[in-house]
């Protein structure tokens, strides 16, 4: 009923002309009240309208919008009238007035808008709000860049299971859970299931959830975030660069055109674009620059937060740091053939201080390669039978790389915080709402 009564929205109104007659559905977003007047700012799926009610037209129902609060859902019927004291230059008058829903008052107060604790403990009714509504807005609009820069471009969406019984990115993130009798964990990465299913379609990806055990409370991690991965057959560690360059620079300036409006709202301009190749550089040339920068850290140490932070300060567009020493990445990374020490792997960094978007490379594809790399890491092969499995029936060399969504979207609006760039977040201290 409520969907037939609308025949427009909150952005349709500005292509209706002076006088014309629509019915609206949404909630309400604020009200300014006068004895005669109440202006409404109403929202909808499509925005923000302001609506006018007076005691003239609307009659008995004006003591109805009196009396309805704060985001009350509602249905109005009124008179498009273009005025240039109104917020966008148009504004609707009144002629009828329904509350669909009624609202309680409304929780957050201005002085509830200080505190982040209390903002996310009532994250189902704060995301109502023009900040969150505009970063969910162009986060939904990130996935769809994604999906599309990844179906024009031939790959096959694969889905892979949540329910995992060995590690991808090492034990120390796990989480585990009772699985009936056994034990199970929630996976970290799809990228063992899409490193078998490029034997059927080359070029796959995946956007699911990933999770993550991290105890460490930064600004950057969550403990479930959203993944883009994507792994390619035939292809060497150079080729999935590209592709991550390539992929970046789509989301980018689709984003630009998607969702610019939400983009400027939040950032003040729009976003800036960047066109491949990437500059490339090398683990031991980051080691330099960090060592020059006078940051304790020797080659073969990983980078934490306060290395990625100095070096990536040194760039003002995205770059990739390669060839990761062999200790300090996961099993499945492919040595140099060149250079024994080192793997084909990079991490693309977001500049300004910002640090890791993405982590990838080439895998090893030989069976003995990868079950003496497991056995000289320490690892149970057992625990991995049927990832080796799969480099005894044609595994070409191949390459992949995961994204996180989260944390591309925190860079790229400069959002305070990663939780900030999801709807519900979960960390190491919060699992509510
Ligand atoms: O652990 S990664 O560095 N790499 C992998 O999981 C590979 N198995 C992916 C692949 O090659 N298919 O994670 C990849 C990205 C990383 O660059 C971040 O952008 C994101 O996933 N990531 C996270 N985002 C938010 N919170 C946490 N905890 C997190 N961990 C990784």
């Amino acid at each position: 009923m409520w969907l037939s009564y609308r025949n427009s929205n909150s952005k349709d109104v500005k292509n209706k002309a002076e006088g014309e007659v629509v019915r609206l559905i949404g909630w309400i977003f604020t009200k300014r009240e006068h004895p005669e007047k109440i202006f409404i700012n109403m929202r909808d799926r499509y925005g923000y309208i302001q609506l006018v009610a007076s005691k003239e037209m609307l009659k008995e129902k004006f003591k109805d919008v009196r009396e309805a609060n704060v985001e009350s859902a509602i249905a109005v019927e009124g008179v498009v009238k273009y005025d240039k004291r109104a917020p966008g230059g148009v504004e609707i008058h009144l002629t009828d007035f329904k509350v669909v829903a009624p609202a309680d008052i409304w929780p957050v107060t201005l002085s509830a808008l200080k505190s982040p604790e209390f903002m996310f403990d009532k994250r189902h009714l704060t995301i109502r709000g023009p900040r969150s509504r505009a970063v969910l807005l162009i986060r939904s609009a990130l996935i769809q860049s994604a999906f599309e820069y990844f179906t024009k471009n031939d790959y096959v969406m694969i889905n892979a299971p949540t329910f995992i019984t060995s590690a991808v990115e090492g034990g120390a993130t796990l989480f585990e859970l009772k699985y009936f009798g056994d034990k199970a964990y929630l996976t970290q990465s799809a990228q063992f299931y899409e490193e078998a299913a490029i034997c059927v379609f080359e070029k796959v990806f995946v956007i699911q959830p990933s999770f993550r055990a991290e105890k460490s409370r930064t600004r950057k991690h969550l403990t479930e975030f959203w993944h883009i991965e994507a792994e390619v057959a035939f292809a060497e560690h150079n080729d999935i660069m590209r592709v991550e360059e390539e992929l970046l620079s789509y989301i980018v300036s689709r984003l630009n055109e998607l969702v610019g409006e939400e983009i400027k709202y939040i950032r003040g301009d729009l976003l800036k674009e960047f066109t491949p190749p990437f500059e490339k550089i090398s683990y031991d040339e980051a080691i330099e620059i960090l060592q020059k920068k006078g940051v304790e850290i020797e080659w073969g140490e990983d980078f934490g937060a306060d290395e990625e932070r100095a070096l990536s300060e040194e760039f003002d567009e995205p770059f990739f740091v390669t060839g990761y020493p062999v200790e300090i990445r996961s099993f499945y990374h492919m040595p140099d053939p060149n250079r024994p020490e080192v793997t084909l792997s990079s991490d693309l960094m977001a500049p300004g201080g910002f640090g890791e978007i993405t982590s990838g490379g080439q895998r090893i594809h030989d069976y003995n390669a990868l079950l003496n790399k497991i056995k000289k890491m320490g690892l149970d092969p057992s625990e991995y039978e049927w990832y080796l499995e799969i480099r005894r029936y044609g595994m070409p060399p191949h390459s992949g790389f995961g994204m996180g969504v989260e944390r591309v979207l925190r860079w790229l609006l400069d959002l305070p915080h990663i939780r900030d760039a999801t709807l519900f977040p979960r960390t190491p201290s919060r699992l509510y709402p």
